[in-house]
């Protein structure tokens, strides 16, 4: 067939990177096979409350039994590349000690089949599934926490570093932390101030031992990276409270994480922002050197942006887009209110605006020059209709996908170095604190027989990549 030009909004690099991503607890299912014991979502899930309709990832995508038939899609589709992360206690149950082969060989084997399919394998060690005994001890907010999780990067290097070269330490550390520990949204759903400080910063240093361990372990040549979900924060006014306002929300999503990472130290205004909650005692000497390796690259992951504003009431937590809990996330920063951007909505209730997209590449091509960026997810939550014919119709995921590609290729056109976009998702899957009710997939999942059927954005997006294949 012959294809028509692209688009010239949608014309990429030809050596662009075209994939599409998962995560380990919410497409695997098989909690309970081969001797992987729970993780705190696990523990979340089949807590009465905890997330909508009692659902839960027990069977989820049944992915651990379909992954042959997941990965024939992914090539089908012509994608190139595939994120996924491992699930921690199914290659090590109790987050210590000697691994479990059954885990080990399940990820040899998805490796393998992605290699003999000709896709690239991105790997995510930790997508939010922490070993439910590693909590007990005291989670993230616990420095021995970042230590079990370089073991557990070693033990994952040894296995699978002659197959996989793309290594993803951390996905989203403001979700583990903020969310985790303090809206409580998200596992293990606590809310303690104090504990989301300390879990941001453990896994700040989980990422820095973990690059150590990774680089240690793997052959020269491998790519560490770590993706984040930084806010595109905006001011609702040009007043001065709601630059005050946009600055908290900088610091207290994107600066935490990007102030050790990229620049060697926290910011101090987060430390004084935040200085009746804690002194920082508890990072160490030496800790923010670290956290502060070099990066081979660094992944973002972008939903919609944050329009914010001084809220002299208090009350931070409402309508921030991160669910509904009577604590709020905004730790030190109760006095900011959080406003749509756009009438536009996913069926998350996230603004849709693109701009968002290009502004966070620019920042961070700015501020780490040089430095390869991959859009490591990117998505939206709709429902879709079924045609007579069986076509699953999603054409508001196409309008989103399409709004979001036009907005990195607006970035390389200004200079950002961005080597890659993966859509969020393959699969329709377990949407955490929302359960089955909420569908992010290019390919839909029927979770009464579990079939699979590629969305008319699924086409979409082959149809993308196939014309801006080389000829
Ligand atoms: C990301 N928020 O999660 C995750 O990496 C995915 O696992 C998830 O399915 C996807 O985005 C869609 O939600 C987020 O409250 C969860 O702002 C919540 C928020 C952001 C990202």
């Amino acid at each position: 067939t012959s294809l028509s030009p692209v688009a010239p909004d949608l014309e990429f690099p030809s050596d662009f990177l075209w994939g599409t991503a998962t995560a380990s607890y919410q497409i695997e299912g098989a909690a309970r096979e081969g001797g992987r014991t729970p993780s705190i979502w696990d523990t979340f899930s089949h807590t009465p409350g905890k997330v909508q309709a009692g659902d839960t990832g027990d069977v989820a995508c049944d992915h651990y039994h379909r992954w042959a038939e997941d990965l024939d899609l992914v090539k089908e589709l012509g994608i190139g590349a595939y994120r996924f992360s491992t699930s921690w206690s199914r290659v090590q149950p109790t987050g210590r000690g000697p691994a479990l082969q059954s885990g080990l060989d399940f990820y040899r084997r998805l490796t393998d089949g992605l290699l003999e399919r000709g896709i690239t394998p991105v790997v995510t060690l930790y997508h939010w599934d922490l070993p439910q005994e590693l909590e007990d001890a005291g989670g993230w907010p616990e420095r021995e926490t970042a230590e079990r999780f370089a073991e557990y990067a070693t033990i994952m290097a040894e296995a699978l570093g002659d197959r996989v070269s793309m290594w993803t330490t951390l996905n989203e550390p403001w979700c583990s932390s903020f969310l985790g520990y303090g809206s409580g949204v998200h596992a293990p759903g606590r809310t303690e101030p104090l504990a989301v400080l300390r879990a941001a910063h453990h896994l700040n240093l989980a990422h820095g031992l973990g690059t150590q361990a990774l680089r240690a372990a793997l052959p020269a040549g491998a790519k560490v990276s770590i993706t984040l979900n930084p806010a595109a924060v905006r001011p609702l006014t040009g007043s001065p409270e709601d630059a005050d306002a946009a600055r908290r929300i900088d610091a207290l999503q994107n600066r935490i994480f990007t102030g050790p990472l990229l620049h060697g130290g926290y910011p101090e205004d987060l430390k004084a922002d935040t200085a009746e909650i804690t002194d920082w005692s508890f990072v160490l000497p030496g800790d923010e050197e670290i956290i502060n390796q070099p990066l081979d690259s660094l992944g973002i992951n972008y939903y919609n942006p944050a329009i914010v504003s001084h809220a002299p009431a208090g009350g931070s937590a409402k309508d921030d887009g991160h669910g509904d809990s009577a604590h709020s996330p905004w730790v030190g920063s109760g006095h900011v209110a959080f406003h749509q951007a756009t009438e536009e909505r996913t069926e998350m209730n996230w603004s849709i605006d693109p701009t968002g997209l290009t502004e966070l590449l620019l920042r961070f091509h700015r501020e780490a020059p040089g430095l390869p960026l991959y859009v490591t997810e990117n998505g939206a939550a709709f429902a879709d209709t079924v045609d007579e014919d069986g076509q699953v119709r999603d054409p508001r995921r196409v309008s989103y996908l399409h709004g979001h590609l036009g907005a990195v290729r607006d970035a390389i056109g200004q200079g950002a170095p961005v080597r890659g976009y993966f859509v969020w998702s393959l699969l329709d899957n377990f949407e955490w604190a929302y359960g089955y009710s909420k569908r992010f997939g290019v390919v839909h999942v029927d979770f009464e027989t579990l079939r699979r059927t590629p969305k008319s954005s699924a086409l979409w997006y082959a149809d993308l990549i196939r014309r801006n294949r080389p000829m």
